[in-house]
């Protein structure tokens, strides 16, 4: 298998960490997705990244879709529940997560615009959209050790990649290590584990 990703993408980054915990090695091609071509543009049409390439070619994005596949094919450290209901609450972390993430780096594209092309309601817009998605993340965390019940899924693994891209950016100013102090606790927790340390976003 061969994976199309970037040191600083977290969507990316949640693919490398599923990996690394279920012990399993994937090739590496590092992208910027920045360049006008790029090589994951001949796997995936959306031009975007991770992709992986499984060893009979197939080409599987996004990120969601290869966690999934990536969680089946072995039963080393199971990161998402079997039974429907428990499967579908980690997912929606994920979801909720991953959705805060696309906000702030709409947010961060729109702000790295020459400033006659900028729109300040556009970037009011997304951050309103990640700070809503962070208080729901800290209000359901609460004072639990996991997101989902007792345990660590893929919903820790998709908020703590979140939270570190948030970290690593610092877009429009969200002062979510102020502001949500459950969620600060629970990323320094995360940012602890090999995968996450083996992964941390590099400029
Ligand atoms: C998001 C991937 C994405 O936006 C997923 O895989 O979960 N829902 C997708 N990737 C960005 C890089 S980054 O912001 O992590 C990307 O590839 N952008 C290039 C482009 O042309 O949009």
């Amino acid at each position: 298998m061969k994976l199309f990703a970037s040191l600083t993408s977290p969507y990316a980054r949640k693919v490398r960490i599923v990996l690394s915990e279920k012990r399993m090695d994937c090739e590496l091609e590092l992208i910027d997705v920045m360049q006008a071509e790029h090589a994951a543009m001949a796997h995936n049409p959306l031009g975007k990244i991770p992709v992986l390439l499984l060893d009979d070619n197939t080409p599987l994005y996004d990120s969601r879709v290869i966690v999934e596949f990536l969680d089946n094919i072995s039963p080393i450290r199971r990161l998402i529940p079997k039974g429907n209901r428990e499967r579908i609450a980690v997912r929606r972390w994920e979801a909720l997560a991953d959705g805060v993430l696309d906000a702030a780096v709409l947010a961060r594209l729109e702000s790295m615009r020459p400033t006659h092309e900028r729109s300040a309601s556009w970037i009011a817009r997304q951050v309103g959209k990640a700070e809503r998605g962070l208080l729901q993340m800290a209000e359901e965390l609460d004072e639990r050790n996991w997101c989902h019940y007792d345990r660590y899924t893929l919903a820790d693994i998709a908020v703590g990649c979140c939270l570190g891209w948030l970290d690593f950016r610092k877009p429009g100013d969200i002062d979510w290590l102020g502001k949500y102090p459950k969620l600060a606790r629970h990323f320094a927790k995360l940012s602890k584990r090999a995968a996450f340390i083996a992964t941390a976003p590099t400029a």
